[in-house]
């Protein structure tokens, strides 16, 4: 079973409130970036506890451990359940969020390797592994994956064994929710559904992998 993860990259109050009301009952956490943060606030945060779903903060913390905590704290003091941080930062930045996310309840999620082309310029191969060795070793509670690239969802898989990937990269980028589910805990879907006519039913096609 896969959790299915909405990435509600929106734009503003109104359309992550519809969307994520119509898409409730076909999904498993929410997750929210800079894109909806900067349009509608960190207020957002609090409306969308409504619809009881885990939230998870995708901010891609990179800075400094003190920036990291004081950044930690406000997301977790803002109701969300999860926060994804950079991993190429060291591992004291990541313990300082690991830490901060286990002092609220919540969990933390590095990310190791990234969906895009660009990504294999610098955040993948031997980086992306050292990054996931280190977030195992740094107590975080799983990792970010792509699912543009199944082969090294299996490598990393070796790596953290039953600590949680997530992967993004199921549909607008390419990836095939078919080949990737089995291989991870969430996948994180964000266009191919919200930017859908009809984003429950689009949501629901991948009911399958809740299974
Ligand atoms: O490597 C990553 N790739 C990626 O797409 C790490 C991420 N966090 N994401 C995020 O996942 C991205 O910022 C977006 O919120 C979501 C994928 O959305 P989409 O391509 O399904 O629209």
């Amino acid at each position: 079973m896969t959790d299915l993860i909405l990435a509600l990259d929106v734009l503003t109050r109104e359309d992550a409130i519809e969307i994520t009301e119509k898409t409730a009952p076909y999904i498993d956490a929410v997750k929210i970036g800079y894109p909806l943060v900067l349009g509608a606030g960190l207020s957002i945060a609090g409306e969308l506890l409504h619809f009881d779903l885990p939230l998870i903060a995708d901010f891609k913390v990179a800075d400094i451990p003190n920036t990291n905590s004081l950044i930690a704290g406000h997301v977790f003091e803002a109701g969300f359940s999860g926060i994804i941080t950079h991993g190429f930062t060291g591992s004291d930045s990541v313990i300082a969020c690991v830490e901060a996310a286990h002092d609220a309840g919540g969990e933390c999620y590095v990310v190791s390797e990234m969906s895009h082309p660009g990504a294999l310029e610098f955040l993948s191969g031997e980086n992306a592994e050292k990054i996931a060795g280190m977030a195992v070793e740094c107590g975080a509670d799983g990792i970010i994956a792509p699912a543009t690239r199944p082969e090294r969802v299996k490598a990393l898989r070796e790596i953290v064994g039953s600590r949680k990937i997530l992967s993004p990269g199921v549909g607008a980028q390419g990836g095939d929710a078919h080949i990737i589910a089995p291989l991870i805990d969430g996948m994180i879907v964000g266009r191919s559904i919200y930017s859908a006519e009809d984003p429950a039913k689009e949501a629901e096609k991948y009911a399958f992998i809740r299974r």
